[in-house]
């Protein structure tokens, strides 16, 4: 067996909540009168939300108080926790449910590796609370992708070498964390695109034909 565990990343990969990402900061860009695309969005995948509202105001036409961009965040962070409101276990995609349950079943030890600071709600909300064997996320780390702490202490926590661990990443920030950190790394959507990404995937299922 190559890999003894895997570390997901979350939003991008098991769920899709960089949509509800991506509406909530378009909220406060058009508030703003600041220039916000998809595009953009994608440079936020796996960024903290501080350094997300920086990539967004470089399109602005003023300077912001550290007053008022704390502000920003947090009223982004408020339109972004209602519409997880609305995530049930039915938001979970089946092809990751059935990937989650065979890697289990052949022993691969998994773990969240996420920038998020809402982990711990989106797992809630996705009934995966007892899914994973271990959660680094946006609470115990201090500095967000593409800094490889996230994935070294989801490593720490399985007891496994990064050697010995896949990263499975949708964003090239991610991607860049998974190679800092010394950690093999398959890429969905955009990351599977670069050039850092050993295993370019399609679906989160081809990971149980790299395994
Ligand atoms: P929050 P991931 C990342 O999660 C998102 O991709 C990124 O867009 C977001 O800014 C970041 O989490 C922080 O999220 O505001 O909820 O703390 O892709 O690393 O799972
Ligand atoms: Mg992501």
């Amino acid at each position: 067996m190559k890999y003894t565990a895997v570390i997901f990343d979350l939003d991008g990969v098991i769920c899709s909540t960089d949509q509800y990402h991506y509406l909530a900061w378009k909220e406060i860009a058009d508030n703003e009168g600041i220039y916000f695309d998809e595009e953009i969005n994608n440079r936020l995948r796996g960024v903290s939300r501080m350094e997300s509202l920086e990539i967004i105001l470089e399109r602005a036409s003023r300077t912001y108080t550290e007053e008022e961009k704390n502000a920003m965040a947090e009223k982004k962070n408020d339109s972004y926790r209602k519409l997880l409101e609305q995530m049930t276990p039915a938001d979970l995609p089946e092809d990751a449910a059935k990937t989650l349950k065979s890697l289990k079943a052949k022993g691969i030890k998994t773990a969240i590796g996420s920038s998020s600071k809402n982990t711990p709600v989106i797992l809630n909300q996705l009934g995966l609370n007892d899914a994973f064997d271990a959660v680094s996320d946006g609470n115990n780390i201090t500095k967000s992708k593409p800094d490889p702490e996230v994935f070294r202490k989801a490593a720490e926590m399985l007891q496994e070498a990064p050697a010995n661990c896949l990263v499975v990443e949708d964003a090239r920030a991610g991607v860049a964390a998974a190679k800092a950190g010394g950690f093999d790394c398959a890429g969905i959507g955009e990351a599977s695109e670069d050039a850092d990404t050993a295993y370019p995937i399609r679906k989160i299922s081809d990971l149980l034909k790299i395994i």
